[in-house]
């Protein structure tokens, strides 16, 4: 398992220590002003040994908060949270990359008090929110062409507030049905203008949203998850796999950090993929891919030397054991994961 321990650099900016990724958990721990806490400070801190920490998602501004106290990154207040975690986990050695994340269609104006819920089209999600039962998911209202311009613009300012919140970059969330992954499927998108219809049409808000991250604090610090499977709040259309194709050769020409598999169990199959979605993404993206899944060091350290992928990220292992990587290094036994360590931040 030696390669799991190589220094790895993304690019002329940013070399991590080793191949193990803390992969970002929603924890629902921030304070009601969606601040991050103290306590999370030291949870992440205690994870600074892994080559880069992805931060939980965090929202861009208010109407992208699908659950109770995920953290946000648009307020001093939150920025100011931020920092402290981000200074936490530099003196302990790590780095740590901010997710900027809207729900799109899975907010609820629960949270934010009423307003629209923004999506690519007026198509709802079924159920209800986790751990708020009584909230039923609404039918969003397609974004216009101003707020969509709108969104692209706070997304970049997000990434600028994670860099003055201390962040080494930021992972863009495009996986996991939320909004930018709502412009990406059939099933959630119906729109008839330049956003959507065609491959190219459903690939321009996300790569709008890219460019303008890109823009505001350059390639290097600049990363990308995507889901091109539908798994989780999303059903699949075999059509999706061009809108895929098409939006993995642009960012093929584009120095992204790295792109990023966004699943939750790598061994599933998607049969419109020809595979699983990491196999889907390494036969079409060339450069820096970044596998998670279901993954343990012996099986993520096999799929890095079989060229897989580069970097391995690791989620709820490392909920389990925050000393994930020195556990790994001593080939100590791992403490195994459980649904009811979500009830606090160790
Ligand atoms: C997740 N996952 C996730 N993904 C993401 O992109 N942003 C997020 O905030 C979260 N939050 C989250 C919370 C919890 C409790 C779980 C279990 C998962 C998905 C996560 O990053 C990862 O892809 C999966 O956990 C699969 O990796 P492991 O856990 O098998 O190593
Ligand atoms: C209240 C907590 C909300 C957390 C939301 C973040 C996302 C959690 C990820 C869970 C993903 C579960 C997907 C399960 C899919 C199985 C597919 C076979």
């Amino acid at each position: 398992m030696d390669n799991l321990f190589q220094a790895v650099a993304l690019n002329a900016s940013i070399t991590l220590k080793n191949r193990l990724l803390m992969a970002p958990l929603t924890r629902c721990m921030a304070d009601d002003e969606l601040v991050p806490t103290q306590a999370m400070a030291d949870y992440y801190a205690r994870r600074a040994d892994t080559g880069l920490i992805i931060s939980e998602a965090t929202i861009i501004r208010p109407d992208g908060q699908g659950y109770p106290n995920t953290p946000g990154l648009y307020t001093p207040a939150q920025i100011a949270g931020w920092r402290k975690v981000t200074d936490k986990v530099h003196d302990n050695g790590g780095k740590i990359f901010a997710q900027l994340w809207h729900t799109g269609r899975v907010a609820h104006p629960h949270f934010f008090g009423g307003d629209d819920v923004l999506a690519p089209s007026a198509l709802g999600v079924e159920g209800t929110v986790p751990r708020m039962r009584e909230l039923t998911y609404v039918v969003p209202k397609p974004a216009s062409k101003e707020e969509i311009e709108e969104l692209i613009a706070d997304y970049a300012q997000a990434a600028i507030n994670a860099l003055e919140a201390g962040f080494d970059g930021v992972e863009i969330h495009g996986a996991n049905g939320y909004l930018i992954d709502q412009f990406l499927h059939y099933s959630s998108n119906v729109r008839e203008d330049e956003f959507g219809g065609s491959p190219e049409n459903m690939a321009r808000f996300p790569l709008a949203v890219v460019d303008a991250v890109v823009k505001a604090i350059g390639e290097d610090r600049t990363a990308l998850r995507l889901s091109p499977g539908a798994y989780f709040n999303m059903d699949a259309d075999a059509r999706d796999r061009e809108v895929f194709d098409y939006l993995l050769g642009e960012l093929e020409s584009r120095n992204l950090a790295f792109l990023h598999v966004g699943v939750f169990d790598d061994s599933m199959a998607f049969d419109y993929l020809g595979g699983t979605a990491s196999e889907y993404m390494r036969s079409r993206y060339s450069k820096t891919l970044v596998g998670v899944g279901g993954f343990t060091p012996e099986s993520g350290s096999q799929a890095i030397a079989n060229g897989k992928f580069d970097l391995l990220a690791i989620g709820r292992p490392l909920i389990a054991n925050p000393d994930y990587v020195a556990k790994v290094r001593a080939g100590e036994a791992l403490t195994e994961y459980s649904d009811t360590m979500l009830a606090e931040l160790v």
